[in-house]
């Protein structure tokens, strides 16, 4: 797995520009326009230019700054706002600290107001809860 996700990292790397920005996208986790909100409040940092989160699609979209930032740091800023990303996953406390809207493991169950995004070819038998390490 780890390496699979190495390869697209590298690749997502090759939109760099030559004023020094580049663009990466990856996958991000989450359910609603909180998470949207979140997610891009946690890449309001240095070094970070643009950072947009597609609900629909799970995917945040960064331009950023290599020599300031790196896309781990990207990914590592996201996960420790609760959302798990394609190479980082947020631990057990940032993912707990969620709205329960926002709880993208559970299949965001309270996003009832607000519908969550639409797993098409969803059936019930197979639920792709990847990484979902719920003991309790
Ligand atoms: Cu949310």
């Amino acid at each position: 797995m780890r390496v699979l996700l190495v390869t697209v990292f590298l690749v997502a790397g090759f939109g760099t520009w030559a004023q020094g920005k580049a663009i990466v996208e990856f996958t991000a986790k989450g359910c609603c326009p909180m998470c949207e909100d979140r997610i891009i409040e946690a890449l309001d940092v240095p070094g970070v230019r643009v950072a947009e989160w597609n609900q629909f699609e799970e995917k945040a979209t960064v331009v950023y700054k290599p020599k300031k930032i790196t896309q781990e740091r990207i990914e590592q800023l996201v996960a420790e706002a609760g959302h798990d990303t394609e190479h980082v996953m947020a631990s057990d406390e940032a993912y707990g600290a969620l709205a329960k809207c926002c709880l993208y493991r559970d299949g965001c169950p309270g996003c009832s107001d607000h519908e969550g995004h639409d797993h098409e070819g969803h059936d019930d038998e197979g639920h792709d809860d990847e990484g979902h390490d719920d003991e309790h």
